[in-house]
């Protein structure tokens, strides 16, 4: 898989790679891992996103390295600064209108150093791409924590959230399903799960039924609390697949009958969170 681009701008001499790594530190480039050996020396600077352009026909009349910002008028203060300070530095134009909805200055560092930073005039162009997590649960463990109350639907339910799991990738050995007598129980049983960190995701099933159930508001504010309270204590996803119905028949139509199964969805949204902490994990170490 693609993980990234790198451009490798061979600069002539020292202190041209030093006055450069002072403007790019200066325009608020992330500093990234540099490099030297006997034969030379390198410095990383970072941007958010990449991306190489093919071109066909007659090539845009703009410097070969484009470098994409915000407050365009604000980097070229910076730049211009920058320039009467350092003699050095051959050319810097204005910024000017594109034919492509943007604007754009070029500074011409040295013959063959030639930069263009430019921006957008749709402010959506160019954001950073999000972490999203993808749908894939192969390799992962995953545990179901069903209430055995109203198992007429919880079944269901159960069928939905496996057949997810399945339908992503997820081993028939690397699913614990754990029933538990009620809605009431399924937080403590949840938690005893995720403390074993043997889990990617918790997925958490019940119905809860408004007619039927005595202290209904009682009942279902400690199960979903104490389902929140287990995901953020043990840092362990639970996805919340506990139906709160006035009716069976409401609840019927969500396991499965008119509106989707619960169950199903429940399961697809730990495999995304198991998947998301991981790639911030990645991120953040
Ligand atoms: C007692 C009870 C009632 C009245 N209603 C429900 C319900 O609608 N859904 C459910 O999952 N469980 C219900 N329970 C059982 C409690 O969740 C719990 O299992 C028992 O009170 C034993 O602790």
């Amino acid at each position: 898989m693609v993980k990234g681009i790198t451009a490798i701008v061979p600069v002539a001499a020292n202190e041209a790679f030093v006055e450069l790594g002072s403007l790019f530190m200066a325009l608020g480039f992330e500093p990234g891992n540099g490099w030297s050996d006997d034969t030379g020396r390198g410095a990383a600077f970072l941007a958010p996103i990449g991306n190489v352009e093919l071109v066909t026909g007659r090539p845009p009349a703009v410097p070969p390295m484009l470098i994409e910002v915000t407050q365009l008028d604000a980097v070229y203060a910076v730049v211009k600064s920058w320039h009467e300070t350092h003699p050095s530095a051959a050319r810097l134009s204005e910024p000017e209108v594109t034919h492509w909805n943007s604007r754009l200055f070029a500074f011409e560092y040295a013959p063959g150093l030639h930069l263009g930073f430019w921006e957008s005039e749709n402010p959506l162009h160019g954001r950073p791409i999000a972490i999203e997590g993808d749908l894939s649960a192969a390799g992962r463990k995953f545990a179901i924590v069903v209430a055995r109350w109203n198992a007429v639907i919880t079944d269901r339910l159960l069928q939905g959230a496996l057949d997810a799991l399945h339908r992503s990738g997820c081993a028939r050995e690397d699913i614990a399903i754990v029933r538990v007598p009620g809605a009431w129980e399924i937080p403590s049983a949840a938690r005893t799960l995720a403390e074993t960190k043997r889990y990617a995701g918790i997925i958490t099933l019940g119905v809860l039924l408004r007619g039927e159930t005595a202290h209904y508001e009682a009942i279902y504010n400690e199960v979903s609390r104490g389902i929140g309270q287990s995901q953020q204590e043990t840092g362990v996803p639970h996805a919340f697949g506990v139906l709160t119905c006035e009716t069976l028949e409401q609840a019927l139509d969500r396991a499965g009958l008119k509106a989707g199964n619960k169950g199903f969805e429940a399961a697809i949204a730990a495999i995304e969170m198991a998947s998301i902490q991981q790639k911030i994990a990645a991120v953040a170490s």
